[in-house]
């Protein structure tokens, strides 16, 4: 039995002291006079990791004793951000870390900020997949995350002349000690090649698929802790390597060089992320990822099922599996091919586990996002799936066909298969044709998916549909980022708001206070100094910390209009220009996020703001009122900087494009108040805050589409409103530009000719909302106040919520407390 003051597990301050200088010599090798800054962050990781892997042995213990339904998440993505901080706050012992360390003359946030994140994913949808893992953990549900472990995650992005400028993430280069490499957890992964059919001496159908490589997919665990409780899950991310003995022909054969390739195309499949965000690809790399990580996922599942003396027709009983979007949605095919043809089930009986295994996510309502691939292509890489999903089609059709008494239309809209040109297999189709449960990820985004893209799965269905509104984690997103208002919340309504979020409700009584209310506003100007001087550092822009930190810090894209944004900039500084003794509430307007480096749209946007920013910034006329910042390289560190500073919160989103949103979530937590249109998770969030306290523009969903059907034309109101129309011409004739009239030519044909994403449709509304935005400023109490209530409402936002309600209404599964005895 393990003594409380353990080296490996105390959690007292003497004993953090002693571990961590214990760590430095035994793991670092090093002792104090000649250890370095990351010889400290590894002491101190290790330390943490120390108390977190008693846990996480506990759990496993826990779950394979009994029998309980756990969860599998399969996501292609997960943006954990850096754990170090993160698994001090879950562990209860961020005080106690932070006086250990100050006892031995270090300083902790010195060692948090050495962390290099695990930056596996794009955006919402990997965070989102990280803000899951840790309420799961925290709601203490048995769960296991399973996903690629690529060498290199979303790249880096600098800004060179105002151009977004991309370098590679090389995460790992400093180790990870928050992974364990288990390196006896290992699967085959076969590609390519041919299939061949026979009949057996029993008169049974045999497959036998002959690949044309094997990859071999290695395990690598993050344990995920859960807020002050013991339950410790398991991350699982999957590296692709050469198997152990596939290079001897080659090699013995004298083909050295060859054998070399074929060991690094096997390690290529695990390489990189891809950086797309809502735009496929079709490269068959990605698709070779998206089978892999699956593939041996699957196989470890049945593998943990049948070690459980369980039979295999009762896999759906130890899981359900959840598909984030449908990068995963080959599982339905996979999991057919190892039932039928590995563990020779039956086609039905087969069927029949499948469906009730899985369920699929939607995250995306955007046509050009939806994944498609070749059917050729597709043959390519996975020719017996290609077979599997041709029979499921059939079955199906079969089936629908009869449903619909016919209907042409709806079968070739239903198809997973579909035809034109080149045939091609549509993955939606599959994820639907083979879960129980179907979900959107916002209530209005779900009524959009019942009613445009997957209509005919609903009418078919509707029993399988649900809406999840998504959450985030306050652990991250509050008390680790927003230390100082966290404080201030728990003095008056104590520390329960930390898992029951619900709770923040009881603010709303202090929001009249005159002493809260400086306590409040003085904790939000003490994080915008901060944010300032992290921007001037960064950037050199100096900005005012009293001004209007106005902030839209996401993925850059034409659906999210930061192109609307930058034209209320344009419209100030005109008025300015105009009138230099206008009366202008200060606004520092902070942007930040990563373009896709193939989508020259969104590269132009960066350039664009980062263009204007270099006129306002320095013309007298502006006096400093106004401010435009491209903070560099966003990412789950800096956005944790950026959110606890914002006043203003931007999603202008064109209504029925932005599925949710999670930064909405984030910044509104944080206690900015939202400018936005009726999108995505915006709908329930300005019902939560009230509308009193929520900035509202724009065109509805349901606007866009009419204006659109009776035909939009962007030009009559670029005609008729002289300052949009001023705003817009500046930008073509190179005023912002060192009178280069190029460079944004393709931006503004695309907005005066097309507008797919109604900017100038908008524009005036959204201008007049700014204003009023710029008038309630102006009374700083009162704006406090609306700051207070909008956090005491934003309970619903925790994804324990979204979490509570997926266990209840899709997993089926109960919490499993852990228990630590030794
Ligand atoms: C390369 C193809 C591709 C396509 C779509 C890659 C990644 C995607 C994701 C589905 C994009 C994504 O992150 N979607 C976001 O998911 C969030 C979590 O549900 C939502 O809050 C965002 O609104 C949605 O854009």
């Amino acid at each position: 039995n393990v003594l409380v003051e353990d080296a490996r597990t105390g959690l007292d301050v003497e004993t953090l002291k002693k571990a961590i200088l214990n760590n430095l010599f035994y793991v670092q090798g090093k002792y104090p006079e000649i250890a370095t800054r990351n010889d400290y962050y590894m002491a101190l990781a290790y330390t943490v990791r120390d108390r977190l892997l008693q846990r996480w042995v506990a759990s496993v213990k826990q779950y394979l004793e009994g029998k309980h339904r756990i969860v599998s998440y399969l996501s292609a993505e997960y943006l954990l951000g850096p754990h170090l901080g993160n698994n001090l706050v879950n562990l209860g012992i961020y005080k106690e870390a932070e006086q250990a360390l100050h006892e031995m003359g270090l300083n902790l946030d010195w060692l948090i900020e050495k962390e290099i994140e695990p930056g596996l994913g794009n955006g919402g949808l990997g965070r989102l997949a990280a803000c899951y893992m840790d309420s799961l953990a925290t709601l203490e549900v048995p769960a296991i995350g399973y996903g690629i472990r690529y060498q290199f995650g979303i790249f880096e992005q600098d800004i060179r002349d105002g151009w977004q400028v991309e370098d590679t993430d090389n995460w790992l280069r400093r180790g990870n000690p928050w992974e364990i490499a288990r390196r006896e957890i290992s699967y085959d992964i076969k590609l390519g090649g041919y299939v061949q059919h026979y009949m057996d001496r029993d008169g049974k159908f045999r497959t036998i698929w002959t690949p044309d490589l094997i990859v071999k997919g290695v395990a690598y665990d993050t344990p995920i802790v859960g807020y002050k409780v013991n339950t410790t899950n398991t991350l699982r991310l999957w590296k692709s390597e050469a198997p152990n003995s596939f290079d001897f022909q080659s090699f013995n054969s004298g083909d050295y060089s060859n054998a070399v390739n074929q060991k690094i195309i096997c390690e290529n499949i695990s390489k990189v992320l891809y950086p797309n965000d809502e735009t496929r690809s079709g490269k068959v790399l990605r698709l070779q990822q998206q089978y892999f990580f699956v593939s041996c996922s699957l196989q470890d599942m049945i593998g943990i099922h049948l070690r459980q003396g369980e039979r295999i027709e009762d896999f759906q009983t130890t899981f359900a599996v959840q598909l984030n979007d449908t990068h995963p949605a080959v599982a339905i095919a996979e999991m057919m091919r190892l039932l039928v043809d590995e563990y020779d089930l039956e086609w039905v009986d087969a069927w029949r586990v499948t469906t009730r295994t899985f369920a699929y996510t939607n995250h995306t309502l955007l046509p050009e996002a939806l994944e498609k691939w070749d059917m050729e292509l597709f043959a390519s890489v996975l020719p017996r799936h290609l077979e599997i999903i041709q029979e499921i089609n059939r079955r199906f059709l079969d089936e629908v066909t009869v449903r619909v008494y016919g209907d042409q239309e709806k079968i070739s809209s239903l198809s997973i298969i579909g035809e034109g040109p080149r045939r091609y297999i549509k993955m939606a189709n599959l994820a639907c044709a083979g879960s129980f449960a179907i979900n959107g990820v916002a209530a209005l985004h779900t009524e959009l998916l019942k009613q445009t893209v997957l209509k005919d799965w609903y009418a078919l269905s509707p029993e399988k549909f649900s809406n999840k509104t998504n959450g985030v984690t306050p652990r991250r997103w509050m008390v680790l980022s927003n230390p100082k208002l966290t404080e201030l919340i728990s003095s008056k309504i104590g520390e329960n708001w930390i898992k029951h979020l619900d709770e923040l409700k009881n603010l709303e009584k202090f929001a009249d206070d005159p002493e809260f209310l400086q306590q409040w506003m003085d904790v939000k100007l003490e994080m915008k100094t901060q944010l300032a001087q992290r921007i001037v550092n960064r950037t050199n822009i100096k900005v005012d910390p009293e001004s209007i930190f106005d902030i839209q810090v996401k993925r850059i894209h034409e659906y999210k209009r930061q192109h609307l944004n930058i034209l209320h900039v344009i419209t100030l500084y005109n008025r300015i220009k105009q009138n230099p003794e206008a009366e202008i509430v200060p606004r520092t307007f902070v942007f930040a996020g990563k373009a896709a480096p193939g989508y020259k749209q969104a590269k132009l946007i960066i350039k664009l703001i980062n263009s204007v920013g270099e006129i306002v910034n320095k013309d007298p006329d502006v006096k400093g009122r106004l401010k435009v910042v491209f903070y560099p390289n966003y990412n789950v560190t800096n956005a944790q900087k950026i959110y606890p500073a914002a006043d203003l919160s931007e999603q202008i989103s064109t209504a029925g494009k932005e599925a949710s949103g999670t930064g909405n979530m984030k910044l509104s937590l944080n206690g900015a108040l939202t400018i936005g249109t009726l999108d995505g998770a915006n709908v329930e969030i300005r019902e939560c805050v009230g509308e009193e306290n929520f900035f509202l523009f724009g065109l509805t969903a349901e606007e866009v589409e009419n204006t659109k059907s009776d035909g939009y034309n962007p030009f009559h109101f670029y005609e008729n409103n002289p300052n949009l129309k001023l705003a817009l011409d500046q930008i073509s004739n190179g005023y912002f530009s060192h009178l280069d009239d190029t460079i944004f030519k393709d931006l503004i044909n695309s907005l005066l000719y097309d507008d797919q994403f109604m900017v100038l449709a908008d524009y005036q509304s959204y201008v007049d909302c700014q204003d009023q935005v710029a008038e309630a400023f102006k009374d700083k109490v009162k704006w406090a106040r609306m700051s207070i209530l909008n956090v005491a409402r934003m309970g619903k936002f925790s994804s324990d919520r979204s979490i509570r309600e997926y266990c209840d209404e899709i997993w089926k599964v109960k919490s499993v407390p852990v228990t630590l005895n030794g």
